[in-house]
């Protein structure tokens, strides 16, 4: 683990004055305090027009600075509560499914949690004042971020590193994250938020590594651009027809299932499915450590279906964000179909 980095100016900063010297600039952004938000703590709007905490938003600015991607790394990016912890499972699960065979006695699943196995740059890897050292880690090497495309580390760009987005509907992200706040709520001692409390900010675009909108459509854009080096799925259409998502997601990496495999796509799609992931003990009994301290890895997992906010959300906070999903989205290409 490094603790300096080089500066343009010649001398070597610590990583205590990297971290700081960041620190000190996203504090000197406008924030918005925890009331204006589904956020237990401050949330700042970062100068490419980004919201977060400060912690993840200094990790990211850190990543940036310090991170030197390989051409083989693999990114995924989302937005929270978006269907990643899915997404890190099935890229995982892929990409090493020849040393660790689906149903094998040790295989990974079986003692860590989709985000131990894929660590956020932002949550897990940037923190705390260090720099890891990632060079040891064989390749390909698989990390994730909730960070917008605009702030990407940038070495992940120039390297032309593989980039798997997954977007969800916006009423079911803001339900799940409403969900998942209020655990972080209770277990701090305070009051549960109504969705409907929290709606207001989503819509406002004041939700962590939001607006939600300008996040979608920034890799929505990248993907257009360059479809080689940028993945786009959907949660609405990987619940409908999973295998077919692994199967791009297996070509997109370069590692295609071929004919002798039988079989081994339905086992990756069936290893990673809500139903057996939230049975396993890892998920039971397991943790995963970040910077808003050990969490529970049931948390990742709560119904993991399609359009429960109609269980949650009154019709018109959903024609509200469905108004403006239409009105950011149309003429973009993308298909929101979920809106309807
Ligand atoms: S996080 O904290 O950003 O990593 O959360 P994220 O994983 O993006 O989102 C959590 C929601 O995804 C559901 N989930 C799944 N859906 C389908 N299949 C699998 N394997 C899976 N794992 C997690 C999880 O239940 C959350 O959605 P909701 O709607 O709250 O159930």
């Amino acid at each position: 683990m490094s603790s300096s980095v080089g500066t343009q100016e010649g001398h070597a900063e610590s990583n205590e004055e990297l971290y700081q010297r960041f620190s000190n600039l996203v504090s000197s952004w406008p924030c918005f305090p925890p009331a204006l938000s589904i956020s237990t703590s401050q949330l700042y709007r970062h100068d490419k027009g980004w919201h977060s905490r400060l912690a993840p938003m200094v990790g990211t600015m850190v990543a940036d600075a310090c991170f030197t991607a390989r051409p083989s790394d693999i990114v995924v990016a989302t937005l929270p509560k978006s269907g990643t912890t899915w997404i890190k499972a099935l890229l995982y699960s892929t990409v090493h499914r020849r040393e660790h065979p689906v149903g094998s006695s040790d295989h990974p699943f079986n003692s860590l949690g989709p985000h131990e196995c894929i660590k956020f740059f932002e949550f897990q890897l940037y923190t705390e004042n260090k720099i890891p050292d990632l060079d040891e880690l064989p390749d390909p090497r698989l990390f994730a971020t909730h960070a917008p495309f605009v702030s990407l580390p940038r070495s992940v760009l120039a390297a032309g590193c593989k980039i798997v987005y997954v977007c969800r509907d916006p009423k079911d992200t803001l339900v799940s994250h409403w969900s998942f706040a209020n655990k972080f709520r209770i277990r701090e001692g305070l009051e549960p938020l109504s969705v409907e409390a929290v709606a207001g900010p989503f819509c406002d675009g004041v939700t962590p590594f939001g607006p939600y909108w300008d996040h979608v459509l920034g890799y929505w854009r990248a993907h257009l651009a360059h479809p080689e080096k940028v993945l786009f799925f959907g949660y609405e259409e990987m619940s409908r027809d999973p295998e077919a998502h692994a199967r791009r997601l297996a070509e997109f990496v370069g590692r295609p299932f071929g004919p002798e495999e039988d079989g081994a796509v339905d086992a990756i799609v069936k290893l990673c499915s809500f139903d057996h992931m939230i049975g396993l003990q890892a998920t039971k009994c397991g943790k995963t450590d970040a910077l808003t301290g050990a969490v529970d890895n049931s948390w990742f997992f709560r119904r993991g279906v399609v359009a429960d906010w109609q269980n949650n959300l009154s019709p018109e906070t959903a024609r509200r964000i469905d108004a403006i999903t239409e009105d950011r989205f149309s003429g973009t290409g993308l298909r929101w179909e979920w809106a309807a």
